[in-house]
């Protein structure tokens, strides 16, 4: 295998994640500048960030998509992926993590967080991924690190492991104590901190937080409870294998603290990758990838620049990747790299070969998708992951503002879904509506929005239509008369129709009773069609359904008669029927079933309550302590934007799915609004 010459662990990949807003992309720019990839560290409030460097993200002043960005340091070349901190763009995070060697948990002493940093922390428990927290903005902190550490642990599986403390100068936090070197550490803005005495009050402070630290290694380290329990010291290099080791076991959480925005804390941050993140190796064995000549690359993304196609962003866990080199999924030919690139944000820069270990965006690759293993060899080398989107849960209908625009969008959209798998596209046969679902209000603006920005279509959006049927509640036997007597040839059909309503959701259906050929046999089917015409547009205008029409009499003449005149026949003998049978509206009524932090499961029995829905029940959530899982019967128009409300109520965390289950009778001022809507819009 080919190694970096300047370190056994060779080229790492680390992912930047945590809840919203922590200081994610805040801490890649102090990542970069501490380690001369940039001159100037840019603000995201000021909008010059390496970081979200599209337009929706500087607009939004948050991550929309994840940013890739490669530095060195000491000798080491780094890959941050920095992923959107929103629940509504996680996939962005979740299809980059099977590949990381560590991930850096950004977060902040505000209990709010909590329910986030609980799913992030799940997520890389699950996929055993080795995770530090870096407990963030310490620069505005007014609690005790160790109370913030208490109030952050339920949300982690493992300890978290404090492995700094912080110096305070009255009310601000001045500097750190380093538990593992014993060294005090004086900050300087957007400098190496300075190194200081370690005495009085901190010295005390030290060591009973060292022995905390020590206490937990010891844990999965018998000589060190030992030598901790006879007062030895135990000897230094112990201690950082210690370290290293329980990081990589994911036994325990390190926590680092320091300030984004000041760039303090960085350079411990990036000491701590250096020692004790897993190289690429461990990785690969994690992931059962053996090095054995070929090369094998995951895909964290790919993505549609407006000039050089398609880029495939891979971080390379076996083998070489070049130009020329021709990559494979399990599933299909992926294509030849034509060029490989090292990003830097929105820069790219071409470059030779790219390593194990290396994340480079690999140009051309036409039929790769985000998520899928790639491979050199003879025979493609099985996928190291499988990530799912979550199922959408919110939708609007658009429609390119100007007809000639149609084709355009429909190519966009294809680009767009393939960046995005989290987005669905779907097409409405019966409302001709273009249907996009999301994960939130903001995934769906940021979707048009890119429609509009990068791939100019104009669009209008539009709440998509409700699947709104009708029923009759009366019986009725009617006659369909068609008759037109216009110069030579003309048309003649009569029928008589029984009308029936039928139980919900037996649909329709057509029989006949004709004796003696009253409606010759070769047009009874042209009945059924005209009854069929009728049942399209109820007098309430939806689609009729859950009725039974019987041919039981009729008429014809041997000339005029025609297939086309029993349709007509048939449909007029709906259509004049219906209204006389009690019409009534159906909507449709899913299961939905939500999860939330069992703190929020009043709230959400109150808004299921407020949007008409019928609970069935609810229960802990199978594997989640802490957690329910609501069930509920809900009209399809509460659902609409059902997310906002439950999200709002759960500190973002909280979700749902549905499944379409029954229509229901719908009456009253709702059913007669739904109705005049219906004209209206006629
Ligand atoms: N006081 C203080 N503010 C910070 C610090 N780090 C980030 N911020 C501020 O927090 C806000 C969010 O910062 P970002 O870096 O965009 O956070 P993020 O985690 O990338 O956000 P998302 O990707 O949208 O989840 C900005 O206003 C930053 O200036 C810090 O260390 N101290
Ligand atoms: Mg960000």
């Amino acid at each position: 295998m080919v190694q970096n010459g300047t370190s056994p662990a060779g080229p790492r990949c680390i992912a930047l994640v945590g809840p919203f807003q922590s200081g994610k992309t805040t801490l890649l720019e102090a990542i970069l500048a501490r380690t001369g990839t940039i001159q100037r560290q840019g603000a995201v409030d000021a909008g010059t960030t390496v970081g979200d460097a599209s337009k929706e993200a500087r607009d939004h002043r948050m991550s929309v998509e994840l940013t890739v960005a490669s530095t060195t340091f000491m000798g080491d070349s780094y890959t941050f992926i920095d992923c959107p901190g929103s629940v509504e763009f996680v996939h962005d995070m979740r299809a980059v993590l099977p590949a990381i060697d560590a991930a850096v948990v950004v977060c902040e002493a505000d209990d709010r967080k909590i329910p986030q940093l609980q799913l992030i922390l799940r997520e890389l428990e699950d996929l055993q991924i080795p995770r530090f927290l870096f407990l963030n903005k310490i620069d505005k902190t007014d609690k005790r690190v160790r109370d913030t550490l208490k109030l952050l642990q339920p949300a982690s599986r493992t300890p978290l492991l404090l492995r700094q403390i912080p110096i305070w100068n009255g009310e601000i936090v001045a500097g750190f104590v380093d538990l593992a070197l014993e060294r005090a550490h004086v900050y300087r803005e957007h400098a190496p901190s300075e190194v200081v005495p370690l005495e009085g009050n901190n010295l005390d402070r030290e060591k009973q937080a060292r022995f905390t630290m020590l206490e937990t290694l010891a844990d999965h380290d018998d000589a060190l409870m030992e030598q901790l329990l006879e007062d030895i010291p135990p000897p230094r290099d112990r201690v950082f294998d210690d370290l290293a080791k329980e990081l990589r076991e994911g036994i325990v959480c390190p926590v680092l603290i320091g300030s984004a925005t000041r760039t303090n804390g960085v350079l411990r941050l990036m000491k701590a990758l250096r020692h004790e993140a897993p190289s690429v190796v461990q990785t690969a064995a994690r992931l059962g990838v053996e090095p054995k000549g070929e090369a094998v690359a995951y895909v964290l993304k790919t993505h549609n620049t407006t000039h050089g196609g398609k880029m495939s962003i891979a971080r390379i866990l076996a083998g070489q990747i070049g130009d020329g080199t021709t990559l494979s999924s399990p599933e299909r030919e992926a294509g030849r790299v034509s060029g490989v690139f090292k990003l830097l944000g929105a820069t790219t820069e071409k470059r030779g070969p790219a390593i194990a270990g290396e994340t480079v965006a690999l140009g051309k690759l036409d039929h790769a998708h985000t998520g899928e293993t790639l491979s050199s060899g003879k025979q493609a080398h099985a996928a190291i992951a499988d990530v799912k989107p979550y199922p959408p849960v919110l939708a609007i209908a658009i429609s390119a503002k100007e007809r000639k625009d149609d084709v355009k969008l429909g190519q966009a959209l294809t680009k767009l879904l393939e960046e995005d798998p989290s987005l669905t596209v779907i097409h409405n046969p019966e409302t001709h509506e273009v249907i996009v679902w999301g994960q939130g209000e903001m995934h769906l603006r940021v979707a048009t929005e890119r429609l509009a920005d990068r791939f100019s279509v104009a669009i209008d959006k539009r709440r998509p239509s409700v699947g709104y049927r009708e029923t009759i509640r009366k019986p009725i036997t009617q006659r369909g008369r068609h008759k037109k007597q216009s110069g030579g040839h003309g048309q003649f059909g009569d029928v008589v129709l029984d009308i029936k309503p039928l139980p919900r959701g037996s649909g329709f259906d057509f029989a006949e009773t004709i004796t003696g050929g009253v409606v010759p046999r070769q047009y009874i089917s042209s009945v059924e069609e005209g009854v069929i015409d009728g049942l399209k547009h109820g007098p309430l205008g939806f689609p009729v359904v859950d009725v039974s029409v019987t041919l039981t009499d009729g008429s014809y003449h041997t000339v005029d008669s025609s297939d086309m005149a029993f349709r007509t026949a048939g449909r007029i003998g709906v259509v004049e029927a219906l209204p006389q049978c009690q019409p009534v509206l159906l909507e449709p009524i899913h299961t939905v079933e939500i999860v939330c932090p069992s703190d929020a499961t009043a709230k959400i029995n109150a808004i299921l309550s407020g949007r008409r829905g019928q609970i069935l029940g609810f229960d802990t959530r199978a594997g989640w302590t802490g957690w329910d899982t609501v069930r509920a019967m809900m009209p399809e128009t509460e659902i609409g934007d059902l997310i906002v409300e439950i999200r709002s109520a759960t500190a973002g965390v909280g979700t749902f799915t549905f499944k379409f289950d029954h229509m229901a009778e719908l009456t009253g001022k709702q059913a007669d609004q739904i109705v005049a809507a219906r004209r209206a819009a006629e």
